[in-house]
This record gives structure tokens, C-alpha cells and sequence, in this order.
């Protein structure tokens, strides 16, 4: 069965707390939920996991490896920083699909460069929540799953 690997960075145990009228009133866990059932009602698996730390979300995409068949990643702000997440998805040879809730482009312009993109297969962003699971899409058709 195709299991995907919904990875987030810094901040986003945030969500839905901090802050509503910059990212809305969804929490992490109501993503998290939505992801799951659409995988469910759809035959493919997902596993959330959330790090405010750069070392233990490189170590996340290392154990991906033969674990899952790729990887849906919101790295928050080190998407715009990290070049040890660049690093570590160019060495894990799975399919990521780089995400943001927000269109990062429309934004303050230190968010208009991503490190992630470099090495993804494509980016989503600027469709809130729902780009969860229009990332879990595009990443089983990838798959060809
Ligand atoms: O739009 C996105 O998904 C981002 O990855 C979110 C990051 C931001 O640094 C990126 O440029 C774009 C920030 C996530 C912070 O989330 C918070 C949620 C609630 C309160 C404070 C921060």
C-alpha cells in the first residue's frame, strides 16, 4: 500500500492557536485528520510528523527511506533557509512535494526563495489547509499508484 509522509516544520504546532488571522483557525491535528481520512477513503496511508528542530526533520527524510514511497513536506521557515534539508532530500531519492499554506510569493520577499524547490518534484501553496490533501494527490499520481 503507498504510504506517504506528511512532514512540518517550525511553528506549525502553532497553527490554529497563534495568530487565526494569519493562518486561519485550522489546527495541525484537524490537517492531520483530513489527511488521514482522504487516505483512507482513497486505499494509501499517511504518517504525520512535526519538528521545530532542522537536525530532527533531516533525520526524518533519512528514515523515510524504504519506510514510505514519498514525502509531503511543509518546512515552514527553513524552506527559505536550509540547505541541510536541500541536502537531505537531493541524498534520499524519494519524491517530495514541497508545500505551503499560504502563496509564499505574494509575500515579504525573503520568502520568495525556497531551498526545498530546488529538489522537489513540485510546490504547492497558497490554498490553506486543502493543499494538504491536494499535495497527497499530486503525489500518488507522481507515483503512478
Ligand atoms: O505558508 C506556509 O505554509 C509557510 O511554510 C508557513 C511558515 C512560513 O515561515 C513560510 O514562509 C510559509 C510559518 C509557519 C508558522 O505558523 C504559525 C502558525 C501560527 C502562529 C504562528 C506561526
Amino acid at each position: 500500500m503507498t504510504s506517504i509522509l506528511v512532514l512540518n516544520g517550525p511553528n506549525l504546532n502553532l497553527l490554529g492557536v497563534r495568530q487565526p488571522e494569519v493562518y486561519g483557525r485550522t489546527t495541525l491535528s484537524d490537517i492531520e485528520s483530513m489527511c488521514q481520512s482522504h487516505a483512507a477513503e482513497r486505499g494509501f496511508t499517511v504518517s504525520f510528523f512535526q519538528s521545530n528542530h532542522e537536525g530532527a526533520l533531516v533525520d526524518a527524510i533519512h528514515d523515510a527511506r524504504n519506510v514510505h514511497d514519498a514525502i509531503l513536506l511543509n518546512a515552514g521557515a527553513y524552506t527559505h533557509t536550509s540547505i541541510a534539508l536541500h541536502d537531505a532530500i537531493a541524498s534520499v531519492e524519494l519524491p517530495v512535494c514541497e508545500l505551503h499554506l499560504s502563496n509564499i510569493h505574494a509575500r515579504e520577499e525573503f520568502r520568495h526563495t525556497s531551498f526545498i524547490s530546488k529538489v522537489a518534484v513540485g510546490m504547492i501553496c497558497g490554498f490553506g489547509a486543502h493543499g494538504y490533501v491536494l499535495g497527497l494527490d499530486a503525489l500518488r499520481r507522481h507515483l503512478g499508484h
